[in-house]
């Protein structure tokens, strides 16, 4: 019988359908506000890093960091550190911050920073202010992107004015795995569910523990008595599946991991 118990019980584990990462998760060191469709995305950092920084370098042309795409701001970061020496910049405060995990961090570029906007702060989301935000993605000589986090609006800004807003964002790629927090073998660095999660046996209800709630489901689906049928959950094979089958169940399966 306790084989008829073990082969049944992946009868009544749900089946749950595990999603990947969703906007607003938190995820690898901040909060996701940008899927690429193929498990990647972007990562906003938590809160600001600065309420007052400049873009830096008033008259100097960087060389690049005029990407305006997603995608891009990890690069603009790039160039505007290898172009700009001031320390300080809100390139430079992204490029070495660190959240003790993770220190590939850098400045949004202007689409890069829309999403963010859209995605997070007008969902309430991510406790940004209703400031300008500074993005990675240059406008000539004197100039830099920035959006208005009240009102969504882009615009110009100088280069040398020391009042931005500055959130850190990182990219993550695809790593399959289970995501779902209540599967034995749940991976919380998985950002796209490849169908792997598993269940402890018993655990109808998907929850990460075998208790009373899944007896009285199993007595409410499988409960009867019909002595001339061999019942699936009869563990004591007495022609009915009652308490004292779900009680030697409990017994032996119930655990919560
Ligand atoms: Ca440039
Ligand atoms: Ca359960
Ligand atoms: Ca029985």
């Amino acid at each position: 019988m306790r084989l008829l118990f073990t082969a049944l019980a992946c009868l009544i584990s749900v089946s749950l359908s595990a999603q990947g990462l969703s906007i607003g998760d938190t995820y690898q060191g901040g909060i996701v506000f940008y899927l690429d469709g193929n498990g990647g995305g972007l990562i906003a950092a938590p809160s600001d890093q600065s309420t007052g920084a400049e873009w830096g370098c008033f008259g100097t042309l960087i060389s690049g960091a005029d990407g305006t795409a997603i995608g891009t701001g990890n690069q603009n970061t790039i160039d505007i550190e290898a172009g700009c020496t001031t320390v300080g910049t809100a390139a430079d405060i992204c490029a070495n911050y660190t959240d003790g995990t993770y220190s590939d961090w850098f400045l949004p570029s202007k689409d890069e920073l829309n999403q963010m906007w859209l995605n997070l702060h007008l969902q309430g989301l991510g406790g940004f202010a209703n400031y300008g935000y500074l993005s990675s993605t240059e406008n000539g000589i004197n100039l830099a992107w920035v959006q208005g986090f009240g009102d969504g609006v882009q615009s110009s800004y100088i280069k040398y004015n020391a009042n931005g807003n500055v959130r850190a964002i990182r990219s993550f790629v695809s790593t399959p795995g289970c995501t779902d927090p209540n599967a034995t073998n749940y991976d919380p660095d998985a950002s796209e569910d490849d169908g792997s999660c598993e269940y402890l046996d018993y655990d109808g209800n998907g929850d990460g523990c075998v208790d009373i709630n899944d007896m009285l489901d199993l007595l409410l689906e499988y409960g009867q008595c019909e002595p001339e049928t061999q019942l699936d959950f009869d563990g004591n094979g007495d022609g009915c599946v009652n308490g004292e089958d779900v009680l030697n169940i409990l017994v032996e399966y119930g655990s919560c991991e």
